[in-house]
């Protein structure tokens, strides 16, 4: 990868050794409801075993993302800049941030891609279009269009993305019912939804070599501290680690990587929805000294127009902690704030 600008390195951001044991949800056991609340509540944050997403599905769409961060900078930037799709190379968000990470970042629920990707190459993006309208979803997907002869439309993004968002919808099911709240497709129905504006991230961190040298200790930043927008995030990597979170009480703790379970984040939305009930999880990706990280991680959030607002049934008296707001206003002030902002304090009531 070419070094465009270097992030800074900083000190003092090592995770501590002493920590709790993460919670981890077997899916195929009938009580996991209880537990997925429990998690959140108290982590916002759980690993997810006997997920059902197909091995092969995920083994593809890893050796593709392999195969497309592999190629020169100059072929990737073809699919760039992120706006607010495409592929990125250190910048993340159009604040200042940079993490050392590249990534490609899709929508997953419109045309939006189509588009962009069409008004650079033409015509291999009809056929691209044609090969899309023949697939069952109907639903687009590209993870690489690098050269005009070569259109590749990626089955494999659209496969992940389909079984993943089926997971998620369980998920959100058996934590409406795990709260006790009717119906129980309240979270799911608003990523059901074909307007639900989600999204679908593949993070390359490449190993940088300078961390293995003398650096007393200095860690780098791959992915800079945040919370996530939506509602629920699915994140699945490769087996090296790099992810951290932070824990209620401000302490990080790394999470001990493995290729074959999936870690769920609660989402700012999820938090207003559960009116702090549930808190969003801060997390941040640490880079390697030798080792490339992948990580892929699909976004599920709301449509545009939905009101963001604490469920009524789970109120029971209270007060709103948040003000009225749409997604598409919350997303409007997002993507003018820095990535470790507190985006929900704008929404807050005082
Ligand atoms: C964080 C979670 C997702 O990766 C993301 C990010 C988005 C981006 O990379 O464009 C944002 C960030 C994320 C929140 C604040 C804004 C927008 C970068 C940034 C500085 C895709 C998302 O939805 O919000």
């Amino acid at each position: 990868m070419v070094v465009m600008s270097k992030p800074a390195m900083e000190h003092h951001c090592a995770a501590t050794t002493l920590f709790p044991e993460i919670p981890l949800i077997d899916l195929s056991k009938p009580d996991s409801k209880n537990l997925i609340v429990k998690a959140c509540e108290e982590f916002g944050f759980f690993k997810l075993i006997n997920h059902g997403v197909p091995t092969e599905f995920i083994t593809r769409l890893e050796s593709e993302a392999i195969k497309f961060f592999s190629l020169p900078l100059s072929e990737k930037e073809k699919a760039g800049p992120v706006d607010p799709f495409g592929y990125g190379n250190k910048k993340i968000g159009s604040n200042g941030d940079v993490g050392w990470v590249e990534y490609i970042l899709l929508t997953t629920s419109n045309e939006a891609n189509y588009q962009k990707f069409s008004a650079i190459f033409g015509e291999a993006a009809e056929k691209f279009r044609y090969a899309i309208n023949q697939s069952q979803t109907k639903t687009l997907h590209i993870l690489y269009l690098f050269d005009f002869r070569c259109v590749f439309c990626s089955f494999a993004v659209n496969d992940y993305v389909s079984a993943v968002k089926k997971m998620a919808y369980e998920i959100l099911e058996m934590l409406a019912d795990g709260l006790k709240i009717q119906p129980r497709n309240v979270f799911s129905k608003l990523l059901m939804d074909e307007e639900s504006d989600s999204a679908f991230r593949l993070n390359h961190y490449p190993p940088c070599p300078e961390l293995n040298q003398e650096t007393n200790g200095m860690n780098l930043i791959g992915f800079g501290e945040h919370t996530d927008p939506q509602i629920i995030s699915v994140l699945r990597s490769n087996n090296i680690s790099g992810l951290q979170i932070s824990l209620k009480d401000g302490n990080w703790i790394s999470i001990p990587p493995d290729q074959n379970s999936f870690f769920i984040n609660v989402g700012d939305s999820l938090q207003v929805m559960t009116n702090g009930r549930f808190n969003s999880v801060r997390h941040r990706v640490m880079a390697n000294g030798s080792k490339s990280r992948l990580s892929m991680i699909y976004f599920g959030g709301p449509p545009l127009s939905e009101k963001i607002a604490p469920l009524p049934s789970l109120m029971k008296g209270e007060d709103s902690l948040y003000k009225e707001f749409t997604w598409y206003e919350y997303k409007k002030s997002a993507y003018k704030s820095r990535l470790a902002d507190n985006r929900l304090g704008v929404f807050e009531k005082i």
